[in-house]
């Protein structure tokens, strides 16, 4: 059985931070994300406090921001330098705003199976910034799952066994199928590469369970039945609702979640409605 134990820490002081579980998501409030990327952020406590939220919590949600997009991207930079999607869609405005968009006539919506943002780059974006404008009148929620819980909960036995392994991630059998239809201009690239199957996290030092059902083809060096039945257990194992929080989304909300100990999943159940946003997302480190 998996017990958790939060620590709450030292109180905020410049935003508020409501968990929507113990184990992951916390809902920020306020902050106003325009001002705070057009102020002098250096010495800003509350861009601290809003580091320290996503580390803790993995995941963390802002509603009723009102952002440009050079003020989205401003954001985006202040945690590091912007990732580019090798296949997705962007805004005119940037290759660095990814369009997250699905209507009536959409052949199929982004995220709809559980995964690590482009795990299949060599260096894995370490966050996403997902702005949503507009929201269907109900539906079209995103999960997002904890993947340093769905490590901690496996057996000694099998933290042994997965210890030193690693998995090939590639990008083609999604993006194909996805970004075909689109009518993106250059041609994309389907990049792959190989990760670790446990990570471990350059900031809280924490392991993290990674590998997903989105990216994830096989663990190198152990025969492939032997592979499929492992990835089979690991992927059902870190889908356990346990380790999960739901989000609930509200026009000009914004969720930014840490890639390198999440997966998330959207859910496409608003057709015929429209769902459309914008996701900055910034690059991240080989995961060793
Ligand atoms: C992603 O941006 O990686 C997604 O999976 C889409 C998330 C969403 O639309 O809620």
């Amino acid at each position: 059985r998996y017990r958790h134990t939060t620590d709450d820490g030292a109180p905020y002081e410049t935003i508020a931070v409501e968990k929507l579980t113990p184990i992951i998501g916390a809902e920020i409030s306020g902050v106003d994300l325009g001002a705070l990327v057009d102020g002098d952020t250096r010495s800003n406590r509350q861009m601290d406090e809003i580091h320290r939220a996503l580390a803790e919590n993995l995941v963390i949600f802002f509603r009723d921001q009102s952002i440009t997009p050079k003020q989205h991207l401003a954001f985006g930079r202040k945690f590091g330098e912007l990732h580019f999607h090798p296949a997705a869609p962007h805004e005119d405005e940037d290759p660095a705003l990814m369009k997250i968009y699905a209507d009536k006539n959409s052949p199929r919506a982004n995220g709809e199976g559980w995964h690590s943002d482009v795990s299949c780059d060599l260096e894995p974006p370490m966050g996403s910034i997902l702005y949503i404008k507009q929201c269907p009148p109900r539906g079209g929620d995103t999960l997002f799952a904890n993947m340093y819980a769905a490590y901690e909960a496996l057996s000694d036995r099998m933290k042994a066994y997965l210890d030193g392994l690693t998995a090939l991630h590639d990008g083609e059998p999604i993006y194909r199928g996805l970004y075909a239809n689109y009518g993106v201009a250059d041609r994309p690239s389907y990049p792959n590469a190989e990760h670790p199957v446990v990570r471990t996290h350059p900031v809280t030092g924490k392991k993290a369970l990674y590998v997903n059902r989105g990216f994830t083809r096989h663990i190198n060096g152990i025969p492939r039945d032997e592979s499929d039945a492992m990835l089979a257990y690991l992927y059902q194992h870190a889908e356990n609702p346990l380790f999960q929080c739901r989000f609930r989304w509200t026009e000009n909300a914004i969720a930014f979640w840490d890639n390198r100990c999440t997966q998330h999943r959207a859910m496409w159940d608003y057709w015929p409605h429209t769902r459309s946003g914008t996701r900055v997302t910034v690059k991240g480190e080989r995961p060793v």
